[in-house]
């Protein structure tokens, strides 16, 4: 559970109503909740906060203590009874809705050579961000899609979708983002099974890369209107470069380093309608300051190690480590090597936030923009 200090920073945060229990208003409260029905003052606290009090904490997954559990689920589960292999990560305050941060759920899915799990179609939308092996692939509407480490995979809310490993490949284990917390909080999450259990492969290998991949090009004629990007694969190699380059002319954000969001080439916009997606890297040396915006995310350390202070606690990762940031809590990186840069993936639900018109951030403005460490 959350530590005393991150407790009283969220303490400070909510308001209070200040209505001391009589035993005239113990014995009208028993009436109401009699009635399904209650008095707002004993409530208040808890659903008006003065600003957003997440019962979401801020959380490190160590990918060293997590890989051995996800290999060892190789030998306990087939792909065919499980559905989908995957070991999930729960945030303490989000446990009652299986969510990593916020309505958002994240997991590690593993497979071996030779396996496939079955097609299937969800309300939800889900990302994938590749960690190790060779030879994954997964199937969207038809396109297979060849899987590589940190390439950024979408799997937009309503396609059919099936993962597998080539055979000669090796196990392969990659990250899952979705929006199912959110879809079931809206009591809107629909999930059908293929009728067929494999989708046939309608188009060539990897053809939304190859039509809709190259930056500034736009196919002509291709029309495209669904709320969906149309580049389904975002290719390490290309974003890498893409950083190198950006790092050459600026310094990129005070925040965030040097900082790109995944967008649909099309609108511009984020990838998905409720989850959106960001690559940032952070220089030798560098350090940003801390900020804090409405919207929760879930970063995972693509290249070198660092640190985060979030919330005012201190963490320190390596590459594959997990680790999420609460709606409204500031939060800073560092890269201490003074060789080696630091590219951290991240997926959050700004697409929500923005839709909906709540988005907000604000620099921490004491202490040369760091917040002070909780013990
Ligand atoms: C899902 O469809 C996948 O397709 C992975 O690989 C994880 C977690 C909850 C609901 C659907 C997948 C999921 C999921």
């Amino acid at each position: 559970m959350a530590e005393a200090g991150y407790d009283q920073y969220r303490e400070d945060r909510i308001g209070r109503a200040n209505v001391a229990d009589t035993p005239a208003l113990v014995d009208f409260y028993e009436d109401l909740d009699r009635l399904s029905a209650g008095a707002l003052w004993t409530v208040a606290n808890k659903i008006e906060p003065w600003q957003p009090a997440p019962p979401s904490v801020p959380m490190l997954w160590r990918y060293a203590d997590l890989r051995p559990h996800v290999l060892r689920a190789l030998e306990l589960v087939t792909p065919e009874k499980a559905g989908r292999r995957v070991v999930y990560l729960l945030n303490p305050g989000r446990r009652e809705i299986d969510a990593a941060v916020g309505f958002l759920y994240t997991g590690l899915q593993v497979m071996n050579a030779g396996e496939v799990a079955s097609s299937h179609r969800h309300s939800a939308s889900a990302l994938r961000f590749i960690m190790e092996g060779e030879g994954a692939y997964t199937v969207v509407d038809g396109t297979e899609i060849t899987l590589g480490a940190n390439d950024f995979v979408l799997t937009p809310n309503g396609t059919w979708h099936e993962h597998g490993v080539r055979e000669g490949g090796t196990a392969c284990i990659w990250q899952d983002g979705l929006d199912i917390p959110l879809m079931n909080a809206l009591d809107a999450n629909f999930y059908e099974v293929h009728p067929e259990l494999a989708q046939a492969r309608t188009e060539p290998v990897d053809a939304s890369t190859s039509i809709w991949g190259h930056p500034g090009l736009r196919p002509a004629g291709q029309e495209w209107s669904r709320r969906y990007s149309p580049l389904l694969r975002y290719e390490w190699a290309r974003t890498y470069e893409a950083l190198n380059d950006y790092a050459r002319v600026s310094d990129g954000s005070r925040f965030d380093g040097i900082h790109f969001d995944f967008v649909n080439p099309v609108t511009g916009g984020a990838v998905m309608p409720t989850m959106g997606a960001s690559m940032q890297m952070l220089r030798p040396g560098e350090r940003t300051q801390a900020h804090r915006q409405v919207g929760s995310f879930v970063f995972q350390c693509a290249r070198g190690s660092g640190s985060a202070v979030i919330g005012g606690r201190h963490y320190a990762f390596g590459e594959r480590d997990i680790f999420c940031v609460p709606s409204w809590t500031f939060h800073e990186f560092a890269n201490g090597s003074q060789s080696e840069d630091l590219c951290l993936f991240s997926f959050h639900d700004l697409p929500v936030i923005r839709a909906l018109g709540l988005y907000r951030e604000e620099a921490y403005g004491e202490n040369d923009g760091h917040q002070p460490v909780l013990s």
